[in-house]
């Protein structure tokens, strides 16, 4: 070899490894930047073709980052065990970075943007030496859609590639949808040395800028997700007039082919994912119900004056545990094949296991990697354990679940895990009413982020952990779109999770939601029987389809009680969120606090 073709072999590995599909001068400029900044040995910009997921899928197995699964039995799956330490968000790692702290307001924790970008830029400087940087262009949105956003993330994770071509569409589609426009949000993301002490995920909303360091899990590294379309997604959203919410959103099809879509927040890992992939219980024949999305939607008001909905996401990352045939066979459907599993057990035939499956294997390997058996103190699946799957993989998906126009919504569910206090279900009267019910929803903290699960929290429309900007400038957000709205969606609060003195759930959940969804519709409709009371209308007893349903009077009475006591101390706990927000939160909101102080003494 001449010296010459050397020096061109040389400069050609450091620039690249794969064609740059664009001339976006933008985009080349910045990826230049950030390979300056990281160091790696090589570039390579994901096209987003099969061969080359098939490729990065090996390459993934040979460096031990995925286990392929049973080919027979879960054809197309793979299993991946993230750090121990790493196995779930982390929300006091999670940082707005606006240049006013005033902006990211008491609800999110801040640096200056000058501040995150020196003490991320020291971690990320030469972060990816001797490794492969790799560039991934995506949409949020279907393609056609002009609601769209594209984002492009940086990151040295194959397990991140591959998951984000399963989340979003990633690749040449994403380029060709961006052509030459500096329109992208900046995704900045490296596992580094998974450092607990040196994790952080910062957003720049002036920038449309991420910056995710130290953890290679789900919504911390997977940037599309929490951080371009919901943190980024809402700041976006309060400025150009449309929301981003952590909202499932599901089509209820009835005997009559008459379809309802709903849209419901509810805190991570309290159902969203099970209600959107609802199977109707067998005494309620003729009802479909069919997915649009599973965990985020993007809304913004129709020419009708309608709240319509696109789910910007193009795959589920849903929760492991608790999955089965029973509960969810919809989803056991979906993730039979091409998924990839993370921190699940290993059964002995090389296929996957969770709390909550079934019965449990003899043995296996948990997610650790160390021996397990149904007699193990630890868990075979992490709690937060999750698959992920494509769309289009489910066998209930919606036929408008990629209408660029998205789906006009005919009602909003606000929800949470409340053992106590909170009915099954409840109707507010109107839009301002509803918006004081998500602003001061609760919910039991869960596994789906680092720290103490089954605490009592506010959780303001699900998106404690999500809004990219002051909660109080949100929920005026939340007012001013309402204004907009002409034929507002209405807004109901429910409650799957209300226990008994013995703690066990009062409603049996899952299929049987659907019974709710039914009572919801025909209140959209202004049919469906209700008590008013205090907090708004509560279905009466025989206002529930209870065909088959087998549970006592007394038992659906307790469900859907409304204590006063409960609710007075409950006003009285929302004084700490109300105190919090502080003077930004809305006058209306103050004022519909003390109009339900009055009813309830
Ligand atoms: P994220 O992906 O974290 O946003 O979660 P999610 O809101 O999509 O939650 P998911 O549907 O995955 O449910 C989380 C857990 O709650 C699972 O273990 C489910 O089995 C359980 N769950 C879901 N729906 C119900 C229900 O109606 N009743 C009861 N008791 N449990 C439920
Ligand atoms: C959640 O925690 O709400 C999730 C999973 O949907 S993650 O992608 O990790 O945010
Ligand atoms: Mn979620």
């Amino acid at each position: 070899m001449t010296m010459m073709t050397m020096t061109l072999d040389r400069s050609h590995a450091m620039q690249s490894t794969t064609t740059v599909a664009t001339t976006n001068r933008p985009l080349r400029d910045w990826v230049a930047e950030m390979e300056t900044l990281c160091k790696p040995e090589r570039v390579h910009w994901v096209d987003g073709s099969d061969l080359e997921a098939a490729a990065l899928t090996e390459e993934a197995v040979k460096r031990g980052i995925l286990i392929g699964l049973n080919e027979e039995k879960l054809p197309g799956c793979y299993l991946h065990r993230s750090h121990p330490n790493d196995v779930a968000r982390v929300e006091k790692l999670t940082f707005i970075c606006t240049e006013d702290e005033k902006n990211a307001g008491p609800t999110n924790n801040w640096m200056p943007p000058a501040e995150a970008y020196k003490r991320l830029g020291e971690i990320f400087d030469g972060s990816m030496k001797g490794r492969t940087m790799y560039v991934i262009p995506y949409i949020m949105g279907p393609a056609a859609s002009p609601f769209s956003k594209v984002g492009v993330e940086i990151t040295d994770s194959i397990y991140v590639v591959l998951n984000m071509r399963i989340m979003t569409r990633a690749g040449n589609i994403a380029l060709e949808h961006l052509g030459n426009s500096d329109d992208f949000v900046r995704g900045l993301h490296c596992t580094a040395d998974l450092n607990p002490e040196r994790r952080y995920i910062c957003h720049f909303p002036q920038d449309k800028t991420i910056w995710s360091v130290g953890s290679g899990y789900g919504g911390n590294a997977l940037l599309g997700k929490k951080c371009l379309a919901l943190r980024l997604g809402s700041a976006l959203g309060q400025r150009e007039g449309w929301l981003a919410e952590h909202m499932l959103i599901v089509g209820i099809e009835n005997p009559r082919g008459e379809i309802f879509y709903v849209a419901a927040a509810f805190p991570s890992a309290c159902g969203k994912t099970n209600l959107a992939m609802l199977v109707p219980p067998d005494s309620m024949p003729g009802w479909k119900v069919w997915t649009v999305g599973d965990d985020i939607a993007w809304m913004r008001v129709g020419p009708d004056g309608r709240l319509w909905a696109i789910n910007p996401e193009a795959g589920f990352f849903g929760v492991a545990p608790g999955t089965s045939e029973k509960s969810n066979p919809n989803a056991m459907r979906t993730i039979s094949h091409d998924t990839i599993f993370t921190n699940v057990l290993q059964t002995e035939d090389n296929t996957v296991w969770w709390e909550g499956m079934g019965p449990a294997p003899a043995r296996g390997t948990d997610w650790k990697g160390q021996p397990w058996t149904p007699e193990s103190t630890e868990k075979g699946a992490q709690p937060n354990g999750r698959f992920t799957v494509a769309a289009r993989q489910c066998p209930a998906i919606s036929s408008k679940w990629e209408a660029p126009e998205g789906v006009p919504i005919s009602a909003i569910l606000f929800g949470g895990r409340r053992a106590r206090v909170a009915p099954l279900v409840y109707e507010t009267p109107d839009w301002q009413h509803g918006v004081y019910v998500g602003a001061t929803m609760a919910s039991e903290t869960t596994a789906a982020a680092a720290g103490a699960v089954g605490v009592v929290r506010r959780d303001p429309m699900a998106m404690l952990p999500f809004c990219g900007y002051h909660m109080g400038d949100y929920f005026e957000h939340w007012l001013e779109m309402g204004k907009k709205l002409s034929n507002p969606p209405r807004i109901f609060h429910v409650n799957w999770f209300r226990t008994d003195e013995q703690g066990k759930c009062l409603w049996p959940g899952f299929g049987d939601n659907l019974r709710v969804l039914q009572w919801v519709i025909d209140r959209c409709h202004g049919e469906g029987k209700a008590d008013e009371t205090p907090i708004g209308f509560v279905p009466t007893l025989d206002a529930l389809n209870t065909e088959g349903l087998g549970i006592s009077d007394t038992q659906l009475r307790a469900a859907l009680a409304v204590d006063r006591q409960q609710w007075h101390d409950e006003v009285e706990d929302q004084g700490t969120l109300f105190e919090l927000i502080g003077e930004r939160m809305p006058q209306a909101l103050v004022e519909e606090r003390e109009a339900l102080r009055r009813r309830l003494s």
